[in-house]
């Protein structure tokens, strides 16, 4: 198949999910054109059957806010004429699903185009909710001719907000490479991080208010009580002043380390302990499955759909949201009692082979292709 995808293509879980699906499709032989306004930041290297279409963007000094949406819709129609696309996928609804239905509106008298939308989180729970949004996001996920949503969370969430019928949304997880995340990955940077032996705790996000990364401070400065430990923080966004200041407030910011964004998390979440995800909200929580693949318990919280990916006591602990003392004593549990801290490890990685592999899970996008495609054909 001829694919187009398009995704945010900054540091966040929906453009990695979209570019690492991309990747996986084409090792398994289709053509894959990613069209975003840079290029998807773990796409890396030159790869076979890969191309990328920058969004063209003309600057004008009426534009005080620059129309994206319709610069996106005509490089979705122009890849998709000029290379014969087979469908669309889009991911993230806000404005993604939009500029494809635009694009394929534009394309009607050349050839059905099924443009195929996956939620991912607060295109949901947040942002499609404000009343500038929510009309417009409905209309537009309800005229995709296949929608995904990457947990039974998430499409609850959507049957319920937005008034979409349960049985035109098909759950596909996230996934991951279970080859490039794994705990064994060399060069260890242990020795680095933490030079004095000490255990590694680790998270990584957008440092987003959602992400409540104060949190992750407070527990942390529990576990450092009982057990000598560095935290590492992976990633970047408006509350990083907010953690340091807390490590300031709690006495531990020296024992914090503040990496900012790396497109390679995988190396550094080979040598973590344990990842830390207090999230107030969180549709899947990819950098917990990508934790568990490496073989690092999890600690988050009992959020939107984590409970989908972490099991509590098996591969980590879940607590609700905002008990930090309660995050804290998981932390020093597991990292207090190795027998315990190898048993959450295997179980995490193994949950995250068995369940959430991208040879497990590509297939069911490939299916659900097969079956949009046949379905406009018949049309
Ligand atoms: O929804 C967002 O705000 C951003 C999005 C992203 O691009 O990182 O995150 C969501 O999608 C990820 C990939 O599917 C999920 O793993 C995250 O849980 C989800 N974030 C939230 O629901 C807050």
């Amino acid at each position: 198949m001829k694919i187009g995808i398009t995704c945010y293509p900054t540091y966040g879980g929906s453009g990695a999910v979209a570019t690492e699906l991309g990747i996986q499709l084409a090792a398994r032989g289709h053509e894959i054109h990613f069209i975003s306004y840079a290029q998807p930041f773990r796409l890396g290297h030159f790869r076979e059957r890969v191309f990328f279409h920058e969004v063209e963007m003309e600057d004008y000094p009426l534009f005080e806010h620059p129309p994206y949406s319709l610069a996106l819709s005509v490089a979705i129609h122009d890849t998709a004429s000029r290379e014969g696309l087979d469908l669309v996928h889009v991911h993230y609804a806000i404005p993604h699903a939009t500029s494809a239905w635009i694009a394929r509106e534009m394309m009607a008298t050349e050839k059905d185009l099924p443009i195929i939308t996956t939620l991912h989180g607060t295109d949901i729970t947040l942002v499609g909710l404000h009343p500038s949004f929510h009309r417009i996001t409905q209309f537009s996920i309800l005229r995709s001719q296949g929608i995904t949503a990457v947990s039974d969370y998430l499409k609850e969430e959507t049957v319920r907000d937005f008034a979409v019928p349960g049985d035109r949304i098909d759950v596909i997880p996230n996934f991951i490479d279970t080859d490039a995340w794994r705990p064994d990955l060399e060069p260890c940077h242990r020795g680095t991080l933490a030079p004095g032996g000490e255990k590694i705790v680790m998270h990584i996000s957008n440092f987003r208010p959602v992400k409540r990364v104060e949190d992750v401070v407070a527990a942390f400065a529990r576990i450092r009580e009982k057990v000598p430990a560095r935290l590492v923080m992976v990633g970047d966004g408006p509350d990083r002043p907010r953690a340091m200041e807390k490590g300031e407030e709690l006495g531990v910011r020296r024992d914090i380390l503040f990496l900012g964004k790396h497109a390679s998390v995988n190396e550094l979440l080979a040598c973590a302990d344990l990842f830390l995800l207090p999230s107030g909200g969180e549709s899947f929580g990819l950098a917990a499955l990508e934790a568990m693949a490496c073989g690092a318990p999890v600690v988050a919280t009992r959020a939107g759909g984590l409970p989908e990916v972490v099991e509590s006591g098996r591969t980590g602990f879940l607590l609700p949201v905002g008990d930090v003392e309660g995050m804290g004593d998981a932390g020093i549990e597991i990292l207090s009692d190795p027998a315990l801290h190898g048993r959450l490890a295997e179980a995490g990685r193994a949950r995250a082979v068995e369940y959430f592999s991208a040879d497990r899970v590509v297939p069911m996008y490939e299916a659900l292709y097969e079956r949009v495609i046949k379905g406009c054909e018949d049309e």
